[in-house]
């Protein structure tokens, strides 16, 4: 425990203990240096980017290859040695170098590729990634995929299962659209709403096809990478794999179809004077821009104070002017669903309003301590949660909340001085309950990871739950990573407790 907030789970004495022939069988794999017992980076390796989660493993492994991931989960099994896949912010084998194919617009790369340096290698070939979140300057693909990561583009790209794995087909009718609003949004809702179009083009087809490359625990590589559009012989193994959190293997590497690069991009920051007109406003986007409207997202008067006054000095101007966007969004005004807002003039001003929207997670970690809830939940009745905690807490702590109103997905955050476990058993189970009882998801794109593992009955059927294990137990022989029971990230290093 880190004081009285963070969590550690125990140690499963199913698993054998590391010991010093371990040691020097991993050395033969990897290298001396590759292989970490260093007490600070075990720290590092072994707390969670909330500093809330705290493993308790004793070596850190560093692969540099599918084949490293190989014999070091395949000696693993044989020796019965618990294993947490893990990746993110670290830059451990000096970066991966991504390969593409700029005809079929296929990118293949390693797992641990930063994200960020993803979307800038494409952006520099005239393509785009599908998939962009905050953390992107420190998250790696690997981890994307093994998390199914959802983030700000899923309203126009979906799900990474219809990005790496699956044969997705979408046609776009593009349309010029035009906004010019020019005023400062800081009322009680604020909506970035992103809308890209292809001038003078009406339509294009694009095809998302890719697929992964996945270690399994008994050394057993998957090559699953392939770049058909079709492929129906029989079952579609790789989806296991995506969102699966490590648990049926290492993922290695990833092929991804990236969509050519859009001629322009407008994104739009509006206030709403209330939630309301936020769904309202959503619904008529949906309806009125739906084909060119790449992101949706919604952050509260509390969202936008924590980050303005934490994180960033707000002036946002705006002097452009986009015909399409401009007559919605100004329809849109005379019919009161926004009461004011700005179009970004250049990428940086976009750029600005993004840091807005994606600097409040971060605001909320220097706030203090942070409960946080990422759920699926019905547009309609999402905020009515925000609104019965708050009126549940008091003013015990400070209620937020944010997140992709375009996919239903609310990112509740409980912020107060302290963490305290008073306050946690007023949350938890209701907000578990609440999500539940509305036929929600308590994990929209966050995984369940150890915070929800022993939750997932709330939103998963007993049946469904009992299939999943029994296809677990059937495979046994062959799928058993089963290890994941400390600090629990993802790809590209291996900590062995
Ligand atoms: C987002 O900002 O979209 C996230 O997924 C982070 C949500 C959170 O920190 O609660």
């Amino acid at each position: 425990f880190f004081g009285s907030r963070s969590t550690v789970t125990e140690r499963n004495p199913v698993f054998s203990t590391i010991n010093a022939d371990d040691i020097a069988q991993f050395k033969e794999i990897l290298g001396e240096k590759y292989v970490i017992q260093d007490e600070e980076r075990l720290l590092a390796a072994n707390t969670d980017w909330m500093r809330k989660y705290k493993g308790s493993s004793k070596l850190l492994l560093q692969p540099r290859s599918t084949a490293e991931v190989s014999q070091i989960l395949k000696y693993c099994n044989s020796r019965c040695l618990a294993v947490v896949p893990q990746g993110g912010n670290t830059g451990l084998v000096g970066g991966s170098v991504p390969v593409f194919d700029e005809v079929s617009g296929v990118l293949v790369c390693e797992a641990g590729c930063i994200l960020e340096n993803l979307v800038s290698f494409l952006d520099n070939q005239g393509f785009i990634m599908p998939l962009d979140l905050g953390a992107k300057g420190s998250c790696q693909i690997g981890g994307n995929v093994s998390t199914n990561a959802g983030g700000l583009r899923f309203v126009r790209y979906g799900s990474l299962h219809g990005n790496v794995l699956g044969r997705r087909v979408w046609a776009d009718t593009f349309r010029d659209g035009s906004l010019e609003l020019s005023r400062i949004p800081l009322e009680t809702m604020a909506i970035v709403a992103h809308f890209v179009s292809v001038s003078k083009r009406t339509s294009s087809m694009s095809v998302h096809v890719g697929s992964l490359e996945a270690v399994l625990a008994n050394g057993t590589v998957l090559d699953m990478l392939g770049t058909l559009r079709k492929d129906n012989t029989g079952y579609d193994l790789k989806h296991l794999f995506i969102g699966s959190e490590g648990s049926l293997g290492i993922v290695t590497k990833i092929s991804i179809l990236a969509p050519p690069k859009l001629s322009s991009v407008n994104l739009a920051f509006l206030a709403c004077k209330d939630y309301v007109s936020c769904q309202n406003l959503l619904l008529e986007a949906k309806r009125k821009l739906g084909e060119i409207l790449s992101a949706f997202e919604f952050l509260d008067g509390n969202s936008m104070d924590l980050a303005n006054v934490l994180i960033l000095g707000t002036n946002i101007y705006v002097h452009a002017s986009r015909e399409k966007l401009e007559a919605f969004l100004l329809r849109s005004m005379e019919g009161g669903l926004i009461s004011d807002g700005v179009l970004a003039q250049d990428m940086n001003q976009a750029l600005s309003f993004w840091r807005i929207r994606e600097g409040v997670p971060e605001a909320l970690m220097k706030a203090g301590a942070v409960y946080k809830y990422d759920l699926s939940l019905p547009v309609e009745k999402m905020y009515d949660l925000v609104e019965a905690m708050r009126i549940r807490l008091g003013p015990a702590a400070e209620v937020i909340g944010y997140g992709h109103l375009g996919d239903g997905n609310l990112h509740l955050n409980i912020s107060l001085p302290e963490y305290n476990d008073n306050v946690l058993a007023q949350i938890e189970p209701f907000v578990y309950e609440w999500t539940s009882k509305h036929r929600g998801s308590i994990s929209a794109e966050h995984g369940l990871g150890l915070m929800k593992a022993n939750k997932i009955h709330y939103s998963r059927s007993p049946e469904s739950m009992a299939s999943v294990t029994k296809w677990n137990q059937l495979n046994r022989e062959e799928l058993p990573l089963g290890a994941s029971e400390e600090v629990f990230m993802v790809e590209k290093k291996i900590i062995l407790s």
